[in-house]
């Protein structure tokens, strides 16, 4: 992928036309990264609906910056619940596709409103060590949990709008629509097969009312622009099952190279921390690191490339595709837990109406 934008920017390049001729050209770099969510607000009576697709692969565990193998957990990890002493079950691949929808209404110049819901589909697969301790394996499975995630609703309001530089604050909620009832049949130590209740990070939301703030200031001018957004999740209250998810803080900035109006080129780099579960859920006890709410959150700093492009004439006017891959240069875990090895996300972006 990186190969393919390089020499797609080179082509851009040879054929970049001057910008001055073009001052209704829509600019593919009036939006950030597709990986950045309410980056860019609307005018008066635009809508604007979006669809992307995400996928994060998970493979191998670490326990703060160190990998440990399947064998090295179960001989050396405690397990928090009563018996056996040991971890005896280890997840040693995961991925998450989300599939996003997302709707933006502006009634007035000043406030944008955002709806996103997730359809997750999530996968992980386990190795099963025999009895109550040592390193011998038993078996592996298999569990997937699927469906739509909670609902976040948001207002963005423009605080300042020069044209070229723009900044937007945002206030929102998410909403617990997402099961956290996901059960799956699993192959325990003793080499029976029961239905339970999955682990924390395969359940499909949080459970609680999250209050969510961010901040996102953007520059555009010419063939460069830049970026800067942080964002907060707070969790406030335990949900039913007795648990809250980490609170979870992210900044991220970036830089865009746009060779004509249709196109633009980012870099990225995005820190984020998670907290640690609160609480636990009862019915969660398995020999398993994931059934530990302790071994949930940690530092993730992530570098991204990333390309929009959106169209200029007729009806492909104001349709925008992007793509942004990224991977992880540092994860400090607090483990052991999965670590991310890449994510790639794909989008669509469509808006209409306003003054235009
Ligand atoms: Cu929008």
């Amino acid at each position: 992928m990186k190969k393919l934008m390089m020499s797609g920017a080179l082509a851009l390049v040879l054929s970049a036309p001057a910008w001055a001729h073009e001052p209704d050209a829509v600019r593919a770099d009036a939006h950030a990264p597709i990986g950045v969510m309410g980056d860019h607000t609307h005018e008066a009576g635009e809508w604007m609906f979006s669809y992307r697709f995400m996928r994060m692969a998970m493979v191998g565990n670490r326990v703060g910056r160190t990998s440990l193998t399947p064998q090295e957990i179960v001989t050396s990890i405690p397990n928090v619940h009563d018996m056996p002493p040991m971890l005896r079950v280890v997840p040693d691949r995961m991925t998450m596709d989300m599939h996003m929808f997302g709707a933006m209404y502006a009634p007035n110049d000043r406030i944008t409103l955002m709806a996103m819901v997730n359809y997750l589909q999530n996968e992980m697969d386990h190795i099963t060590f025999a009895g109550m301790m040592g390193d011998t394996e038993l078996g592996r499975f298999t569990t997937r949990s699927t469906g739509f995630g909670d609902v976040k609703l948001s207002a963005l309001v423009d605080v300042l709008d020069t044209g070229a530089t723009r900044l937007n604050i945002r206030a929102g909620l998410s909403l617990p629509t997402g099961s956290i009832d996901e059960t799956a049949q699993v192959f325990t130590p003793m080499g029976t097969t029961p239905v339970m209740t999955m682990p924390y990070v395969m359940q499909l939301g949080s459970g609680t009312i999250d209050p969510t703030l961010g901040a996102t200031l953007t520059h555009a001018s010419g063939h460069w622009s830049w970026g800067g957004q942080a964002v907060a999740t707070l969790r406030v209250d335990d949900n039913d099952a007795g648990y809250r998810l980490g609170d979870e803080v992210s900044a991220t900035g970036w830089v865009g190279w746009s060779p004509r109006p249709d196109w633009a080129f980012f870099g990225r780099l995005e820190g984020s921390s998670t907290g640690r579960i609160e609480g636990a859920d009862s019915r969660i006890a398995p020999p398993i690191q994931t059934g530990n709410p302790a071994f949930y959150g940690g530092e993730t700093l992530s570098a991204s490339l990333g390309v929009n492009w959106v169209g200029q004439a007729g009806s492909l006017r104001g349709q925008r595709l992007a793509a942004e891959l990224s991977r992880p240069v540092y994860q400090d875990l607090n483990g052991p837990q999965m670590e991310t090895d890449w994510t790639l996300i794909l989008g669509w972006q469509y808006a209409w109406g306003g003054a235009q």
